[in-house]
């Protein structure tokens, strides 16, 4: 039996030859957030993210450092792991392929396609690109270069493992075309139907020419291919092929695979492949987002513009980091960094739209009503707009969030932060103050107002999680008043309540 409110979800597994840049902050944090937005609407979610630290690359860089691969790994997964709690993520495990529950599910991966045979051992011959890890035939060079990143690359020629992945063209194309969802965005899933269609090549899935991976089963001259490994560890850490804890039976297929562009046809092909032949259902989505410039360029080490997300948050704060990254550029494509962008992210949207709102509305309640809240009288055309509006935006935000289209959600949600500062404009409550009459009026006025507040307070939690808390704090919630479900009903702030009066919720920046 599926339990339809259980959701899975995966970053890609960061290689550990390079320390965290805004790059993979970016993914990891894109997952963060929907784990945390489902999460709040009552789903039981299993969020993964970790490190890859197998391989020639990761091999490579230990040895001109001097230190054993599973140092070097043991020292950047530190700084992995360190950047991941100073994000605020909220990952439910974090797997290492150097562990032993990974190496155990990876072979047995390997025994299953094996036995149904479609594993063969052949020879190889062919160009390989070591920062890619990927193979490339002679066609496909770019003068003499790597197709993807331009740099040179390599003649292997050696015993190998083959995967039979030709086999499955045909099945993987079918299964993209009735399944329109399964690969996001549309533009990236045309790319991939026709990378698939140009023809499926039987894939090489061992080395013997270096060490450090995991050995093949019965033949330990060969280590297996770096991406055969890797991608298994959506399933390794389910705990796959024992289901001791339950966890694969629960979380598997995995509802969302998110990753970078650059590595979209591992997910949308090899995985898949894989699985097909394997006879393990299918991830239910793989969503390839776009990749950051830094101001207009490539973050590159030898142009020294990699943005280093630690000091982006030393500098900004967390949270108005997490909001720029998602704000700024819509899931899926391109975008550029810009401190001056990112200044006036936080200065415009965060400063004035809903910093603003907080403290002048908890300012109000604390001037006429010495900050406990009043009960809401007879709701007027006006009130009626904004309670409406409400839940407009919250069945948008919910559509918009199912489709990772975070800088959307964010969007919709800021409509409802411009109606509140509005609805502000035009109830005028230093106007109802000078008179004693409209006491009633301005009391359901003010409620509306914090009520609107602890809605969006709400909303913008799973992005900016420390600032939910703070506006919960300051409406006298407690924490579990942080989640959506059960507490997204209109009237749920009770009329008693002690509300403080807001410091601001983000300073201003100034421009230098
Ligand atoms: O590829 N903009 O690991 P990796 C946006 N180990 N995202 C970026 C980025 C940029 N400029 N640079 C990197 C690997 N990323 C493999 C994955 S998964 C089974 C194995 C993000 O350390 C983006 O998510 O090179 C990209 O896909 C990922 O980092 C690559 O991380």
């Amino acid at each position: 039996m599926t339990n339809d409110k259980r959701f899975y979800l995966t970053t890609p597994i960061y290689y550990v030859n390079d320390v965290p840049h805004i790059g993979h902050a970016y993914t990891t944090l894109a997952c963060d957030v929907l784990a945390r937005y489902k999460r709040s609407r009552g789903y039981d979610v299993f969020f993964l993210t970790g490190t890859d630290e197998h391989g020639q690359k990761v091999e490579k860089a230990a040895h001109a450092k001097g230190e054993t691969p599973l140092d070097l790994a043991d020292r950047v997964v530190k700084r992995f792991q360190a950047l991941w709690e100073k994000l605020d993520i909220s990952n439910t495990d974090f797997i290492r392929t150097s562990q032993e529950r990974h190496k155990l599910t990876v072979q047995h991966l390997f025994r299953t396609i094996e036995e149904r045979g479609d594993i063969y051992l052949g020879e190889y011959e062919d160009w390989y690109c070591t920062p890619c890890e990927t193979f490339w035939t002679e066609t496909q060079l770019m003068d003499g270069n790597c197709p993807d990143c331009g740099r040179p690359t390599d003649k292997l020629k050696e015993e190998s493992y083959f995967f039979r992945m030709s086999k499955y063209q045909q099945q993987l194309l079918d299964h993209i075309e009735a399944n329109p969802d399964f690969i996001q965005p549309k533009s990236r899933r045309n790319e991939v139907l026709s990378f698939v269609r140009e023809g499926l090549r039987d894939l090489s899935i061992s080395r013997t020419s270096f060490s450090w991976g995991i050995p093949v089963p019965g033949n330990e001259k060969h280590v297996l291919y770096v991406w055969f490994d890797a991608l298994t560890n959506y399933i390794s850490a389910l705990g796959y092929p024992g289901d001791e804890d339950g966890r694969y039976a629960t979380y598997w297929p995995c509802d969302a695979h998110v990753m970078g562009k650059d590595i979209l046809r591992f997910h949308a092909v090899y995985w898949p492949t894989f699985l097909l032949a394997a006879g393990v259902p299918l991830p239910r989505k793989v969503f390839a987002h776009g990749w950051w410039t830094v101001e207009g360029q490539k973050m590159s080490k030898s142009l020294a513009n990699v943005v280093e997300p630690n000091m982006l948050i030393d500098k900004y704060g967390v949270d108005p980091i997490r909001y720029f990254l998602l704000r700024e550029v819509p899931f899926g494509l391109d975008g550029d960094f810009s401190h001056s962008a990112l200044v006036h992210r936080i200065n415009s949207d965060l400063a004035n739209d809903l910093g603003n709102l907080v403290s002048r509305s908890t300012a109000m309640l604390n001037k006429y009503f010495d900050g406990t809240l009043p009960a809401a009288g007879p709701a007027e055309e006006i009130d009626t707009a904004l309670i409406e509006k409400y839940a407009a935006v919250l069945a948008e935000v919910d559509q918009q969030m199912d489709n990772l289209a975070f800088n959307r959600a964010l969007q919709t949600i800021w409509t409802l932060i411009s109606a509140a500062n509005k609805y502000i404009d035009e109830t005028a409550p230093w106007g109802l103050a000078k008179d004693p009459d409209q006491k009633e009026r301005l009391g359901t006025v003010m409620y509306n107002l914090l009520e609107t507040v602890r809605l969006i307070g709400l909303m913008v939690t799973p992005f900016m999680p420390e600032t939910g808390a703070r506006i919960a704090e300051i409406l006298g919630q407690d924490n579990t008043n942080t989640l959506l479900d059960g507490q997204d009903v209109w009237g749920s702030l009770q009329a008693g309540q002690t509300i403080e009066k807001a410091a601001p919720l983000f300073p201003r920046i100034e421009k230098d």
